[in-house]
């Protein structure tokens, strides 16, 4: 059925999880509901506040920006707007616009009589943005933990972070993220090429079907995860590489404070290599 047909006889209303029929509605492509109006009025007054940071920093070049956290020694104190407290707003919007797009995502899907599977993938990254910004700040003590809102600002907080813990590669949860980010696109990679090689034939020659393409992968690695397996996969090893990068940052700080190449001195200290450790 062709996009616009397929939308007249969806647009129906129903599905919503809150304000009933109030918000039932649609502006151009965009479905609205209470989520689209939550949505739209926390990125409008974050946005509205980081401008606002802007102008009392003094420049308006997106590539110079930066909303700090409060100092450490606020604690996990409000502070004055212009000294981390219009960052603690910002992460409150940010956070309540990321919610409020998730929950939209939850309503276009009850709309549509669809799982909940793209809502449950951004909530993963939402995951990993309120562990950087709430829940580590929270378990260390001082908002000032939090990484601050601006393109390369941002930037030298990672660096200046990473190096805190000497050598954030020895972080074994790094490992593991930075592992599933690596073999999500590889999956994806594989697949578009796949679907394309099969899907998308030259001009003349006549498209191929799914045997042709489980076929490809018994022939080359001995076995097929199949055409709804694969999406399957790619699903399980992004959500992965978000959730791991969520743990390695958590345990940065409030359960491993020294540097992690010492971490992995459990590995020496087995006691199965005899006397020669260390030699
Ligand atoms: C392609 C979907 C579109 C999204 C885009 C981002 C803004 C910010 C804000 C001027 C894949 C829109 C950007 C709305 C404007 C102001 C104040 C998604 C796509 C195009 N980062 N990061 C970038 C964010 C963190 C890191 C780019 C956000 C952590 C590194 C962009 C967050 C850590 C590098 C950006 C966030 C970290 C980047 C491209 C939130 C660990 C780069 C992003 C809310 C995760 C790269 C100059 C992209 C770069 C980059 C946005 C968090 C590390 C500006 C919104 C603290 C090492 N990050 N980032 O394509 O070029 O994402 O930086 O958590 O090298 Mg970052
Ligand atoms: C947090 C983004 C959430 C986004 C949301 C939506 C908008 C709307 C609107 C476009 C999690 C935002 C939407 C704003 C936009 C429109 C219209 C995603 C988030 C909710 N690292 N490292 C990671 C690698 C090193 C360090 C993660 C690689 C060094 C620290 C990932 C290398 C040191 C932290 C990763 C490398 C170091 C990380 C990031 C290589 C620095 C983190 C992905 C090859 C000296 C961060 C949760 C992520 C983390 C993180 C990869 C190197 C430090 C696994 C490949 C050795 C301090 N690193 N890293 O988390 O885990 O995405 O954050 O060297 O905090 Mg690292
Ligand atoms: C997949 C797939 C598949 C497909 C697909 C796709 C995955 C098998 C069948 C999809 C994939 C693609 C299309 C490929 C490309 C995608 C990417 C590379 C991912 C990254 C995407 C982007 C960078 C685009 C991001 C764009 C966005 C998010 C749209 C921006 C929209 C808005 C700002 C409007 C937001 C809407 C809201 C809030 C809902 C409510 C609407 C209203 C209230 C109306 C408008 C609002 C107002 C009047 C108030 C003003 C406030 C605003 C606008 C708030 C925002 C504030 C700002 C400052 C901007 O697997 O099949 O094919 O296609």
């Amino acid at each position: 059925m062709a996009l616009l047909s397929f939308e007249k006889k969806y647009r129906v209303r129903g599905g919503t999880l809150i304000g009933g029929d109030l918000f039932d509605f649609w502006v151009g492509p965009f479905y609205v509901g209470f989520f689209g109006v939550t949505t739209a009025f926390f990125a409008l007054l974050g946005t509205i506040l980081i401008l606002w940071g802007a102008a009392d920093q003094g420049t308006f070049n997106p590539w110079l920006i930066n909303i700090a956290p409060p100092d450490l020694s606020y604690g996990l104190g409000m502070a004055p707007l212009m000294e981390g407290g219009l960052w603690q707003i910002i992460t409150i919007c940010a956070t309540g616009a990321f919610l409020s797009w998730a929950l939209r995502e939850v309503e276009i899907c009850r709309k549509l009589g669809i799982g909940y599977h793209v809502p449950f993938a951004f909530g993963v990254a939402i995951f990993a943005y309120v562990t950087l910004v709430i829940f580590r700040p929270l378990l260390m003590g001082a908002w000032g933990h939090g990484f601050p809102y601006g393109i390369f600002s941002h930037l030298d907080w990672v660096s200046n972070t990473g190096y805190a813990y000497l050598h954030f590669h020895y972080n074994p949860a790094h490992m593991l993220a930075v592992t599933f980010f690596f073999t999500t696109t590889l999956a994806l990679a594989l697949h578009g090429g796949l679907i394309l090689s099969a899907a998308n034939p030259e001009k003349g020659e006549e498209m191929k079907t799914p045997d042709h393409e489980d076929t490809f992968f018994r022939d080359f690695i001995g076995y097929s995860v199949g055409t709804l397996g694969i999406h399957r996969v790619g699903l399980l090893l992004a959500l992965n590489a978000g959730f791991w990068s969520a743990i390695c940052i958590i345990i940065s700080g409030p359960v491993w404070t020294k540097g992690w190449p010492e971490w992995w001195n459990w590995w020496l200290e087995l006691p199965i290599w005899g006397a020669n450790v260390g030699m």
